[in-house]
């Protein structure tokens, strides 16, 4: 596969700092070369430009913290990842998770027109529906999916010119974390969520085959992978840990799973804080992610 790679070295969606350095630990981490030894061809793309916080007022914009500078690199990488060919397969850099407005966008813009059907697969702790009007924190990194889907603030959600997920092509794998009037706002929006419980009830072979079952129409699949998906004992290198999450193992089946479905067109790595972190190990696990998606086996 042509590899494409992408940086957005952005911590402005988040409460705390350090996650703008994600990227680079992916990278440091050997991300192209075990891709390459896949028998990918890699190309790195560089990063989109973010503005640095100490640069800017952290003023907030009606329960938007950083609106106006998340909105310029969510719009740059918009442009960067829809030039690509359709063929490409982008894996963008976080930063933090609000980068997903922009990259989930520009892969639907990729190939021209206004906008391909294309399924999501959210692997994270948090649910990141909130919108501005029912956010407790006021981090944007909370309300990607919201806004993906149109709700919350019209700027973000007008990124790429109003492409919308429909709530029916996402699937959410590995909740245990949702604020109360996110919950409510959840409730009946038609988006299928496999809580903690459901993975340990079911098991992950079941989990992944239910997702690729229930988006079997949709030609174009997104995975976008918050490192906080997994449990903090793997991965400690997160801003918002939460106990109770995806083993190593299970990280890894999920990966091989939808790997064999030959039907992932692109990937998000996202919430990796290597300030956070013990010796780069987070980045180096999501690495191994990366590749077990790609094709890695162990025989
Ligand atoms: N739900 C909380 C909020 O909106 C925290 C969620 C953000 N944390 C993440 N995203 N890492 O997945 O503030
Ligand atoms: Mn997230
Ligand atoms: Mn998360
Ligand atoms: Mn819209």
């Amino acid at each position: 596969m042509n590899v494409s790679i992408l940086g957005i070295p952005m911590d402005l969606g988040a409460g705390r700092r350090g996650v703008d350095m994600g990227a680079s630990a992916l990278r440091n981490a050997h991300l192209a070369g075990r891709l390459r030894g896949l028998g990918h061809t890699v190309t790195d793309l560089g990063d989109v430009p973010v503005a640095l916080p100490e640069t800017l007022d952290k003023h907030t914009n009606a329960g938007l913290v950083f609106l106006e500078p998340i909105l310029d690199a969510c719009r740059a990488t918009v442009e960067r990842i829809a030039e690509l060919p359709e063929d490409a397969f982008p894996i963008t850099l976080g930063g933090d998770h609000s980068i997903s407005m922009g990259t989930v966008t520009g892969n639907a813009l990729r190939g021209g027109g206004t906008g391909q059907r294309t399924g999501v697969i959210w692997v994270d702790a948090h649910t990141d529906y909130n919108t501005p009007q029912t956010s407790p924190s006021g981090n944007i990194h909370g309300m990607p999916l919201a806004h993906l889907t149109g709700l919350g603030d019209p700027r973000l959600a007008g990124l790429g010119g109003g492409w919308h997920v429909c709530p029916q092509d996402i699937v959410m794998i590995g909740i245990r974390s949702v604020d109360a009037r996110e919950r409510e706002l959840l409730r009946g929006a038609g988006i299928k969520a496999y809580t903690m419980k459901d993975v340990d009830q079911l098991g992950i072979t079941r989990v992944t085959e239910e997702t690729l079952e229930r988006l079997s129409g949709v030609s174009r699949l997104h995975v976008s992978f918050d490192a906080d998906a997994l449990d903090p004992g793997v991965a400690p290198g997160v801003g918002t840990p939460v106990p109770g999450g995806l083993t190593y193992r299970e990280g890894h089946l999920l990966m091989e799973l939808l790997s064999e479905s030959g039907r992932v067109t692109s990937l998000d790595i996202v919430e990796v804080n290597p300030v956070l972190d013990t010796r780069n190990q987070t980045a180096e696990l999501m690495v191994g992610m990366a590749a077990s998606l790609l094709g890695q086996r162990i025989l």
